[in-house]
């Protein structure tokens, strides 16, 4: 029988990143000499116990502990919860341009979410709403990273990585109203809905770590044409913990694949507590077991996100393969809107308030004289109108005709899947191969 074998491509070169219309000139050489200038600036980075580089610039001043007692865990909060914000790190790639565009993004992540809070109180939305209250720079700094043929696996509190990647608000309005026109045409609830046409999103898969695997698919298909390209993968501290997160993630990093994968630590899992989930300190530290690159970032952080991002996503692109990002934040709501999250103190409540990424970004951006007090208002006023125009928009759509039901359900096997990138490589193995070579099908150098 003949064994096919499939050639490696030699690794695309990373391609220029225009961003938008805002930065028109960040090909690689003046990136490289902005980046190499602001280096220079940068505080330093520390590492953890394990040799894995650190970027906060504030390590956590305090530890939850919890016991079990009469029927119900109570946390014990050891330490200062009441330490100065530290500043943001700048950011060694991003112009003025795109740090304000990224505001605007998180700005409208926050507001679209606080709509949707309100319609679904007014039982305008059917089924659960997930919000990311306190994970928007999470979210809106790691996709804004992305090139527009890179890909995106968001999971239910990735939003704002939808809304970078090309989602308008109100497509995802109706999503969450079900609405006809909403990106599954009503057929799938909430944040269920990709788009491998146009914006290469893949849905959200409600198992969690099982999207991983996919993006590996979607980043091998890629080389298979002949491109290395980034997938954006995101998964919680408790997903972390799944049989299909190691599984999928090893299999990138074997095949170096430019999976991207960004572990959300919010320090719980619906009410399940970090110490219940894991033993050991940083999520970042398993990057050592599957021998990629790990780096821990602060998730309120919105340039340490970017720039962790940039450089996994350039990695990718050069078909280095994979790398992890663990980014600590808090979920500042709770696992979904019907849970009130009575469970996370409230001194650590309080804590991550004060570090609320959108007023850090502010706060950044006044600091440097990018944006001023009135324009930061003008932004919010602007977003604000914006918002409620794509409400009226989402809100006067109609439902689903009824004798749909049966359509855009299943796969249609005659629906043809373009090539994206080109031609498939394969070439035939030598038949006459020597038994004691290793038998793979895919072979790469
Ligand atoms: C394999 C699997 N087990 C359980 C669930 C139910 N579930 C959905 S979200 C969730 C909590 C996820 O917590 P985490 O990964 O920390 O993400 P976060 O909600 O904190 O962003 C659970 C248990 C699931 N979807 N898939
Ligand atoms: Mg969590």
């Amino acid at each position: 029988m003949a064994t096919s074998k499939i050639e490696a491509p030699s690794p695309a070169p990373i391609e220029s990143k225009p961003k938008s219309a805002l930065n028109p000139q960040s090909a690689n050489e003046a990136e490289a000499t902005a980046a190499a200038g602001k280096e220079a600036s940068q505080p330093p980075v520390g590492t953890n116990p394990h040799g894995i580089p650190d970027w906060r610039l504030e390590q956590s001043p305090f530890h939850i502990e919890s016991e079990w007692a009469n029927g119900e865990y109570r946390y014990k909060v050891t330490g200062d919860t009441n330490t100065p914000v530290p500043p943001m790190r700048p950011s060694k790639y991003l112009t003025k341009e795109q740090s304000i565009e990224m505001l605007r993004y998180m700005i409208i992540n926050r507001r679209m979410e606080a709509t949707l809070e309100s319609m679904y109180k007014q039982s305008q939305v059917i089924g659960g709403l997930y919000l990311s209250l306190g994970q928007e720079a999470c979210s809106v700094a790691s996709a804004y990273a992305l090139d527009k043929d890179d890909w995106l696996g968001p999971m239910i509190r990735n939003q704002g990585s939808m809304i970078v990647k090309g989602y308008q608000p109100s497509a995802t309005m109706m999503q969450y109203m079900g609405k006809g026109a909403s990106p599954t045409k009503g057929r799938d609830s909430g944040s269920h809905y990709g788009d491998l046409k146009k914006l290469n999103v893949v849905a959200p898969i409600s198992h969690l770590g099982d999207s991983i695997g996919v993006l590996a698919g979607v980043a091998l298909g890629a080389r298979l044409q002949g491109k290395n390209i980034a997938c954006l993968a995101y998964i919680g501290d408790g997903g972390q913990s799944t049989g299909p997160t190691y599984e999928g993630f090893n299999f990138a990093a074997v095949q170096r694949l430019g999976v991207v994968l960004v572990v959300e630590h919010n320090s719980w899992a619906y009410s399940t507590p970090v110490e219940l989930q894991f033993a050991c300190k940083d999520l970042a530290d398993r990057a050592i077991g599957y021998g990629v690159p790990g780096v821990i970032v602060d998730g309120t952080d919105a340039n340490q996100v970017y720039d962790a991002t940039h450089e996994a996503v350039a990695r990718a692109h050069r078909g280095e393969g994979a790398s992890i990002i663990e980014a600590k934040l808090m979920r500042m709501k709770g696992h979904a809107m019907h849970d009130p999250a009575q469970y996370i103190p409230m001194a650590v409540k309080e804590y991550w308030k004060r570090r609320d990424p959108i007023a850090r970004m502010e706060q950044y951006l006044k600091e440097t004289d990018w944006m001023n007090e009135g324009q930061i208002a003008e932004m919010h006023a602007e977003v604000e109108r914006f918002i409620d125009e794509e409400r009226a928009v989402a809100e006067a759509a109609p439902m689903p005709e009824p004798e749909e039901a049966g359509t855009d359900v299943y796969f249609d096997n005659a629906t043809d899947i373009p090539v994206k990138y080109g031609e498939v490589r394969v070439k035939h193995a030598n038949p006459n191969r020597k038994l004691t070579e290793p038998s793979v099908h895919a072979h790469y150098k």
